[in-house]
C-alpha cells in the first residue's frame, strides 16, 4: 500500500523532500507538486514523474493527493495548513508552522474542531539518533533532575538576506523545540545577549547572539547562535542534571592520525548533518498515515509554542531586557 503525496514549494528543502519521498521513504508516492515559480515546480515534478498543479489550493483539493507536504516560505505556511485541515487531509509542514501568533490560534482551533491530529511540524532533530539517545537517558532518570542545558548552533556562514531576527526565528528555533521536547517543559522567560560582533559577517547583522532561557521548573538553557563561525556546521548540546550530565554525540566519522595530529571532519551543511533525521522523520510520518493513525511527531501546539518563544527572544533582542514568555495553557487535545 502507498499514499499519494502533494508537495507545495519546490525550493531547496522541497526538492530534497520530493526526492526523499520518491526514492528513500517506503510507502510514499509524490503525485503532484506546486510552486509560485512554475519553472521550479516543472523541473522538480519531471525528476520524479509527478504532475504540476497550478496553485496550492488546487493541489490540496486534488483527489489523488491524500496527504500534503508544505515546504513553501514561512509566511505562506499558515493558510496552506488551514486549507489542509479544512479539506481533512494530513499535512506535514516545515518549520515555522506560523509567523504570526494569531495564525497559531486559528490552526489550534481548526485542528481541535476537526477532532483528530492532522498536522505535523518539521522539527527534524527529534528524529536524530543522538538526540533520541539523549531523550532516553533523560527519561530514564539516570542523570536526575535537569538543572542546566548548554547549546551551540553554528553555521559556517549565511547569505546576505539573513537578518538579525533570524538568529532566533530561523536558527535557535531548533534548539527551542529540541529543549522543550528533551526537558518536557515550557520556557517561561528569555533574555537575548549580544556579544562582540564577528568581523566576518555582513554589516547589517548582529552575530553571534546568546539566548538565555528559564523553564517552568527553574532550569536554565543557554543557546549560542553563531552563523558565521567559518569552520563548519556544528551542533552541540549538553544537559546537566543533579546526578550527571548527558551530551549530544558528534556525528560519527573517522579520526585521521597524521604528522603528529589526530583530526576529524566537521560537516559543512545542515542538510548533511541531519540527512538521516529528515529520512526517519518522513518515514515515520508516512508509516502512521498508512496505518490509518494520527502522527506522533511535533504537533501544532509545538509549532505554536516555538513561535511564541522565539517572538519573545526577538523582543528581548530589541529591548535588551528579560522578556516573560506568555504561553496559554496547552489544550488537553495536545497532551
Ligand atoms: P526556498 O526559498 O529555497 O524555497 C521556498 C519555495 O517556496 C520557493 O520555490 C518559492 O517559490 C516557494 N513559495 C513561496 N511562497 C509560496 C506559495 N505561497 N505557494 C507555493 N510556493 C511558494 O526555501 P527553503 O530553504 O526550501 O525553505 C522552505 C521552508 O523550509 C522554510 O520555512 C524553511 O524555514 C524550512 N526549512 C527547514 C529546514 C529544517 O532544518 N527543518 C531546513 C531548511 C528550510
Ligand atoms: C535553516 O533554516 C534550518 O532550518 C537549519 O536546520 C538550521 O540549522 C539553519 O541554521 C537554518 O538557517
Amino acid at each position: 500500500m502507498s499514499i499519494g503525496i502533494g508537495l507545495i514549494g519546490t525550493g531547496w528543502i522541497g526538492e530534497q523532500h520530493v526526492h526523499r519521498l520518491a526514492n528513500v521513504v517506503s510507502g510514499a508516492r509524490v503525485v503532484a507538486v506546486s510552486d509560485i515559480d512554475a519553472e521550479s515546480a516543472g523541473k522538480v515534478a519531471a525528476s520524479v514523474g509527478a504532475r504540476v498543479v497550478d496553485s496550492a489550493e488546487a493541489l490540496i483539493e486534488d483527489p489523488e493527493v491524500e496527504a500534503v507536504v508544505v515546504t513553501s516560505w514561512g509566511p505562506a505556511h499558515a493558510e496552506q495548513v488551514l486549507a489542509c485541515i479544512s479539506a481533512g487531509k494530513p499535512v506535514f509542514c516545515e518549520k515555522p508552522l506560523i509567523t504570526e501568533i494569531a495564525d497559531g490560534q486559528r490552526i489550534l482551533k481548526a485542528e481541535q474542531a476537526a477532532g483528530r491530529r492532522l498536522v505535523q511540524v518539521g522539527f527534524m532533530r527529534r528524529y536524530d539518533a543522538g538526540y533520541r539517545q539523549m531523550k532516553r537517558v533523560l527519561d530514564s532518570g539516570e542523570i536526575g533532575a535537569p538543572l542546566m542545558a548548554h547549546c551551540v548552533h553554528r553555521n559556517p556562514n549565511v547569505r546576505e538576506a539573513y537578518t538579525t531576527e533570524m538568529a532566533a526565528k530561523d536558527t535557535a528555533v531548533h534548539e527551542v523545540d529540541s529543549l522543550r521536547w528533551l526537558l518536557g517543559e515550557e520556557f517561561t522567560s528569555v533574555q537575548t545577549i549580544l556579544p562582540r560582533k564577528t568581523s566576518k559577517r555582513f554589516p547589517h547583522l548582529q552575530d553571534p547572539q546568546i539566548f538565555l532561557f528559564e523553564t517552568a521548573s527553574g532550569a536554565r538553557v543557554d543557546v549560542e547562535a553563531f552563523v558565521n563561525c567559518q569552520y563548519g556546521y556544528d551542533i552541540q548540546c549538553e544537559i546537566v542534571g543533579e546526578d550527571g550530565a548527558v551530551r549530544l554525540p558528534d556525528p560519527a566519522g573517522p579520526v585521521v592520525r597524521k604528522a603528529g595530529r589526530a583530526s576529524a571532519e566537521v560537516l559543512q551543511e545542515f542538510g548533511d548533518r541531519f540527512a538521516d533525521a529528515f529520512d526517519v522523520e518522513l518515514q515515520e510520518w508516512v508509516d502512521r498515515l498508512i496505518a490509518g493513525q494520527e502522527p506522533t511527531g511535533p504537533t501544532s501546539w509545538d509549532g505554536f509554542a516555538a513561535t511564541v518563544v522565539v517572538d519573545a527572544a526577538v523582543r528581548s533582542l530589541h529591548s535588551g531586557g528579560i522578556v516573560p514568555i506568555d504561553l496559554p495553557p496547552r489544550p488537553d487535545f495536545y497532551a
